[in-house]
């Protein structure tokens, strides 16, 4: 199988784009993907600085990495959730590879914070320990890219993240969320500009980009996803992909362009007001979640802008 774009040997086959790339033009046709995203979404103008959310995982480490190549002013923050290895794990590779490109990382551990890790902070989440996790990386997030004075935060949810989060909502009904689903979700009252630059780009597209670019990344999901129902739904999608290439990315982009408009005209606006214990913003006229979750663990909640702070005094 030959590169569609040169003699080379094609080390992958693109269906839904109709290519078979070699390492070099798989890397540059990644790359464009990324970039067509960022265009069309308006996610970062050339000029303004992005921090990246990485989990030392291969999306993360692919998009911090290719923004570099692409000239964009990239910084990462790294979030040490005390989940035992895993923790250990992808920290050290997050590390090793912000070394590696000498990019700028900044770490924030909640075992060296509060001496304890997410499981026990998140026992007494009605919810699940991922909600108390979410609630939580979206707080830092913010902190990070106001203390920063970021342009937006960026993550590395890929088309498989984005398809399989809709496909869940959409069999749920999930208005609110199907309203507010998009790859670039401008800064609003005080909460953070968050994008998602690889949302054209699949699962095993980001896999084969570190690859070929020889980054080490963190091969085991986070231990306390297993069961999570996101599993079910992307494997549902990757048969219908495998049967019929190009259904995911129809699926998730069609429903950006002709459906989610009709779920927005229908969005009630929320207004936000200043969380009396933090500052941040919250919807609800008390505590912030944040600091309800801290709280409920006798933890200062305080701690965490402090510590974000502190790096860009
Ligand atoms: S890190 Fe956190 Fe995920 Fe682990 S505890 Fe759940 S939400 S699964 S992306
Ligand atoms: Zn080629
Ligand atoms: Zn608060």
């Amino acid at each position: 199988m030959k590169c569609f774009k040169c003699d080379s040997q094609a080390i992958l086959r693109i269906k839904r784009h109709k290519a078979t790339l070699c390492e070099t033009h798989l890397v540059e046709h990644l790359q464009n993907q990324m970039i067509k995203a960022i265009k069309k979404f308006k996610m970062l103008p050339p000029n303004e600085k992005v921090i990246v959310a990485i989990s030392g995982g291969k999306d993360s480490l692919a998009l911090w990495d290719m923004l570099l190549d692409r000239g964009y002013k990239a910084d990462a923050f790294y979030i040490d959730l005390g989940i035992d290895e895993y923790s250990k794990t992808s920290m050290e590779k997050a590390q090793s590879f912000a070394e590696k490109v000498s990019g700028n990382l900044y770490t924030i551990s909640l075992p060296k914070l509060y001496n304890t890790g997410i499981k026990e902070i998140s026992r007494n989440n009605p919810r699940s320990a991922c909600s108390a996790c979410g609630l939580i990386k979206r707080y830092i997030m913010n902190i990070f890219a106001k203390y920063g004075n970021y342009h937006a935060v960026a993550t590395g949810h890929n088309l498989d993240d984005e398809a399989s989060s809709l496909l869940g909502n959409t069999l749920r009904w999930q208005t609110g969320y199907l309203s507010r689903q998009s790859p670039s979700m401008p800064s609003n009252n005080g909460l953070a500009k968050k994008i998602k630059p690889l949302c054209r780009l699949a699962e095993k597209e980001t896999a084969a980009y570190c690859i070929t670019k020889n980054i080490d990344y963190i091969l085991e999901e986070c231990p306390m996803a297993q069961g999570a129902s996101s599993f079910d739904y992307k494997e549902v999608l990757n048969n219908l992909e495998l049967k019929s290439p190009g259904t995911k990315d129809q699926f998730y982009l069609d429903f950006l362009r002709t459906a989610q408009p009709y779920f927005k005209s229908n969005k009630q606006d929320i207004t936000l007001v200043k969380c009396p214990t933090c500052g941040e913003p919250t919807s609800q006229d008390r505590d912030c979640s944040f600091c309800r979750q801290m709280k409920s663990n006798q933890l200062d909640p305080l701690k965490v802008k402090e510590e974000i702070s502190g790096f860009f005094k």
